[in-house]
């Protein structure tokens, strides 16, 4: 119940370095009340929008200025059918982190009938780049794979292309409402990497770096899935620049925001780390037949 800080280190190249999220009895006005005792700041909404996310959902997501501080503090609120259901915000500084705590996943089902809840189909993908695109040299690109693992791998473009591929026709869908139905894609299967470099005991999730900056962070069993793929082809044909060229990862039965485009870098992890919408409220997982969209606040 009522709120809690944690470090987030992945917002920090947009002036952020902590995220409050508050349990919904604590209310907007609680949440407010918890920063400002904080920051020691009082906060004026400087910018307010609003997005609806499938039926059930809106998510208004409100810019506060801080009186007499620098910078501000970003807050989402998301609230389904009318009523509060997460909130989070996130603030320039934190006075001392406290720890992250370690979610614990009950098992999900990976396969579903038809569109998932709260889902609409669309013809084509929207494009999405939060943090920019970045320019890619292919000639330098180089995906690591590594953390707690017996090999670091280090490959290549041409690499990726040698390797055992699989082609995989599923639906993708964003957190945001919209599903692309039977795209199809091609790539390294995400198990023949995990083998090749050793998974070591012990590891549970795994977080994918990006060129832009992104981050995100899936369970190792459901990165082990079956159909999830390094993503090197849709629809028959090399990822194009705005897809994530070279290289994207793919977890069909995951929300699209899994999938980092401009994939760098591959980490096994034993303990949970945010990533970059999962450090803004977003779910550990996203298992889009579970309806996880964003984190249950349960202290
Ligand atoms: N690097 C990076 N990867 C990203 C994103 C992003 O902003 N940057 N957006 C994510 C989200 S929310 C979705 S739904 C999908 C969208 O894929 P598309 O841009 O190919 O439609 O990319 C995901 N991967
Ligand atoms: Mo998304």
């Amino acid at each position: 119940m009522g709120c809690r800080i944690r470090p987030a280190p992945s917002l920090g190249k947009r002036g952020f370095s902590a995220v409050v999220t508050c349990s919904p009895d604590t209310g907007v006005e609680g949440a407010l009340e918890f920063i400002r005792g904080v920051l020691g700041s009082n906060l004026v909404a400087v910018r307010e929008e609003e997005e609806r996310i499938g039926v059930n959902y809106l998510l208004r997501k409100v810019v506060y200025s801080l009186v007499g501080l620098d910078g501000v503090a970003e807050c989402r609120f998301v609230f389904r059918d009318g009523v509060l259901e997460s909130l989070s915000c996130a603030i320039p500084r934190v006075p001392a982190p406290t720890a992250v705590g370690e979610p614990t996943l009950s098992s999900a089902p990976r396969r579903g009938e038809g569109v998932p809840p709260g889902q609409r189909l669309v013809k084509d993908f929207i494009i999405y780049a939060v943090l920019g695109k970045p320019v890619i040299d292919v000639d330098r690109w180089v995906l690591e794979v590594g953390g707690e693992v017996e090999r670091v791998l280090r490959l290549r473009y041409p690499d990726l292309l040698s390797m055992p591929s699989k082609e995989v026709v599923t639906d993708f869908h964003c957190v945001t409402g919209w599903s692309v139905p039977s795209v199809r894609l091609r790539g390294v299967p995400t198990r023949v990497l995990a083998e090749l470099s050793g998974v070591m005991e012990g590891v549970r999730w795994v977080k994918t770096f990006s060129a832009d900056g992104y981050t995100t962070v899936i369970p190792l069993e459901d990165f082990l899935d079956d159909d999830a793929l390094v993503v090197l082809e849709i629809n028959g044909k090399p990822l194009s620049h705005e897809q994530g060229f070279p290289a994207r990862v793919f977890v069909p039965h995951l929300y699209g925001w899994k999938s980092g485009k401009w994939l760098t870098r591959i980490v096994f992890m034993r303990e949970y780390e945010d990533g970059y919408w999962e450090s803004l409220g977003y779910h550990e997982r996203g298992n889009v037949w579970l309806e996880e969209r964003f984190k249950s606040v349960t202290e």
